[in-house]
């Protein structure tokens, strides 16, 4: 080989190398598992969405119904489901779930299984459908539709026995084969044992997890929506909160154990595991009053703005979604005044969020993986983009300069979840008048998670400094925020 082709060669291969480097960087980081299926990362992208709680119950001034309330106290005098539906738009609800059937076994829709059902009723003489209404009121102004149908029934004869079993899942596949595509399904774990029971009047008691057939009953919904959510039981794709006040811990893991003590321990289900088995976000329910079901005397205690406020950040901003109940009363409506305060809260929060100051600054990070994964992308609004590390680094930082002096008093993080969940803990400074100084959080700065959003008294700055401090995997951040709200 001559000398001048030595020289070429070398070159060559350095070029190379060069390139190996470039792609190996240049490769997305390996996923932390475990990981959301499409399906819940797109039930994660929904953050709100409201439940409608309906039925015999509104009548008779209860919230457990015995089962033995008389069908034709059923008797809504001027019911309108597009009522509901353009007023939890107007509140940025993205779906509601409604129930069909609580636990005193009264069907909203007419059911081939029992005659205890709104075809008993002097509404629409008989011949009324509220799971259609609702649905077609959905399909019309693009609402997502969801089933509440709870397994335990104190109305049922057979309640406790196979025959039961039988109609609950006839039941099943009657609303999940009827009324078009459904985004979440919840099979209710409550269970009192006391009912009528077909005049039994006793208590009765089964062993939820065997007694139901789970596995079947999500076979029968997942045959005709393959992209519904689905709530408790066995085979979950989600998990309750463990609490009906509305909130999510802060350190707050979308991974959990599968086990059914796991999934019925309270201290647990409010956190999550960092080593849990499978990716399990929470769903933070909860009512705007304080029952679930309408009841006149709960007229002024509908949660205020405020309130609504704190929910929201307890639960979206602690990586939960939030599912909030609004009671239909005995007209049939949404009160007016549940009503406004929703809508009211919706529009505070979208000014809040309207204005990301971090847009307009200069971002540098610590380290970064390579061009396609830099800090820019943690602005830029895209949910396929993100800022990640390079493998084995175990802690970095992102710095936003702001062109002037700037105010804020929220920040909002995501970390991209596809690839899993992986921090730990953080903390967050600013820089005035020539110094960085601590931001206070009055909670632990710990997980992020697919959405994490902090509240703190107004400061002013130069810069923002985020420092990612504990993290297993490599870091992946896919937004960032910083926002003021009056
Ligand atoms: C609970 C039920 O017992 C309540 O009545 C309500 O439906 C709530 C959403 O779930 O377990």
């Amino acid at each position: 080989m001559s000398f001048k082709n030595l020289i070429l060669n070398t070159k060559r291969a350095s070029l190379f190398v060069g390139f190996l480097i470039l792609v190996s960087c240049a490769h997305r980081p390996e996923p932390s598992y475990p990981i959301p299926t499409a399906q819940q990362l797109e039930w994660q992208q929904l953050e709100t969405y409201a439940f409608i709680h309906f039925g015999l119950n509104t009548f008779n001034d209860m919230e457990w119904g015995y089962g033995n309330s008389l069908s034709y106290t059923f008797n809504p005098t001027s019911i309108d489901c597009e009522q509901w539906v353009l007023t939890l738009k107007a509140a940025g609800m993205k779906g509601v779930i409604f129930t069909a059937k609580h636990h005193d076994g009264f069907c909203l829709w007419p059911t081939e299984t029992t005659d205890y059902s709104i075809k008993n009723t002097y509404y629409k003489d008989g011949q009324g459908d509220l799971v259609r209404e609702l649905s077609e009121a959905c399909k019309k102004h693009d609402l997502k539709f969801g089933i509440y149908v709870s397994p335990w029934d104190r109305h049922q004869a057979e309640y406790g026995y196979q025959g039961y079993v039988d109609i609950y899942h006839k039941q099943i596949e009657e609303l999940t084969s009827n009324y078009g595509e459904l985004f979440e399904f919840w099979f209710d774990g409550a269970n009192g044992g006391t009912g009528w029971y077909g005049g039994a009047d006793e208590m009765r008691s089964i062993v939820a997890e065997k007694y139901y057939n789970y596995e079947k009953a999500r076979e029968i919904v997942w045959s005709h929506s393959p992209n519904a959510a689905i709530f408790g039981g066995t085979v979950p794709t989600l998990r309750w909160v463990g609490n009906e006040k509305g909130f999510a811990e802060p350190t707050q893991w979308c991974m959990y154990k599968t086990d059914f003590q796991s999934l019925n321990d309270e201290k647990s289900l409010v956190k999550g595991f960092k080593d849990g088995n499978a990716w399990l976000p929470a769903e933070v329910d909860v009512s705007i009053r304080p029952g679930w079901f309408y009841h006149e005397s709960e007229d002024a205690q509908v949660r205020t703005v405020e309130q609504l406020m704190d929910l929201y950040y307890n639960s979206v901003g602690h990586n939960a979604n939030l599912l909030l109940n609004f009671p239909v009363n005995q007209e049939g409506r949404i009160p007016s005044i549940d009503s406004a305060n929703a809508v009211n809260w919706y529009q505070k929060l979208q000014k809040d969020f309207s204005n990301n100051h971090l847009k307009g600054s200069k971002v540098t990070a610590s380290n970064t993986r390579s061009m396609r994964f830099g800090p820019k992308y943690v602005t830029d609004e895209d949910y396929t983009t993100y800022w990640a590390t390079e493998d084995g680094v175990t802690r970095a930082e992102l710095i936003f300069d702001f062109p002037q002096t700037t105010a804020f008093n929220r920040l909002l993080l995501q970390e991209y979840v596809p690839l899993g969940q992986n921090v730990e803990s953080f903390c967050l400074d600013y820089y005035a008048n020539g110094k960085w100084l601590p931001i206070e959080v009055n909670e632990p700065t710990t997980t992020i998670g697919y959405k994490r959003l902090i509240r703190f008294q107004t400061v002013k700055a130069d810069k923002l400094r985020i420092r990612f401090k504990v993290f297993k995997g490599t870091l992946c951040i896919n937004r960032v925020g910083a926002f003021f709200a009056e």
